[in-house]
């Protein structure tokens, strides 16, 4: 089996993305015998979509984790659903400000994730490591690339999910001027997303043999 993971670039004012270097640190890794790709996009609604386009021509992932960072919270959120549309206040790392355009013209509106949202959440909690569902990825680049991997994940039925997660702490205390935001280690935020993958795995294995049976 084969899993992308995909992280983003550094954008606004952040000048580090633990998605980013998550990503990055599971690349070329191999978990409960699923081999792991780490893809990192710009925070770019253009440039995103092609790289992912690509990505997804490539090969036909079992699985596809994107990751994103959310500055505002101080766990792990478990993105539901992802909807047709791109909106945001901020421009992204091209200039362009997203006012309301579909992201797939004609598209469904809300397209549903395919990880077990709540055993992640419990077993990451009976972990002690913070998370919860989230219904909404907001209408920024993470909801984008959501969206987008999910409409055509569908196509072979592999499995599409987002994880929206904190700063990391390293980076708060080197930049002092979060503090008042939520931030977990990075090493907590990434056993969280290796616990999500195994989840979602083994949920995989057993509606196969649920399905054989
Ligand atoms: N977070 C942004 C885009 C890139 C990222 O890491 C978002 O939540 O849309």
């Amino acid at each position: 089996m084969e899993a992308l993971i995909t992280g983003f670039e550094p954008f606004l004012s952040f000048k580090e993305n633990p998605s980013q270097l998550i990503a990055k640190n599971l690349d070329g890794q191999n978990i409960d015998g699923v081999r792991l790709t780490g893809a990192v996009l710009k925070v770019s609604y253009e440039d995103a979509l092609v790289a992912l386009d690509k990505l997804l021509k490539e090969k036909r992932w079992d699985i596809v984790l994107s990751l994103g960072l959310n500055p505002q919270i101080g766990w792990i959120a478990v993105e539901r659903f992802a909807h047709n549309i791109k909106e945001s206040e901020e421009p992204d790392e091209r200039g362009v400000l997203a006012e309301g355009e579909e992201i797939i013209p004609g598209g469904e509106t809300v397209l549903k994730s395919g990880l077990p949202v709540r055993r992640i959440i419990q077993s990451l909690r009976e972990e002690g490591i913070p998370s919860a569902v989230s219904h909404s990825a907001g209408g920024y680049l993470c909801n984008a690339v959501f969206y987008f991997v999910l409409h055509r994940i569908g196509e072979w039925k592999g499995v599409g999910g987002f994880l929206h997660i904190p700063l990391h702490t390293k980076y708060v205390a080197r930049e002092r001027k979060h503090y008042g935001r939520g931030h977990m280690p990075l090493e907590l935020i990434e056993r969280g997303v290796v616990r999500a993958l195994q989840i979602t795995i083994e949920e995989g294995v057993r509606q196969d043999r649920h399905r054989e049976g």
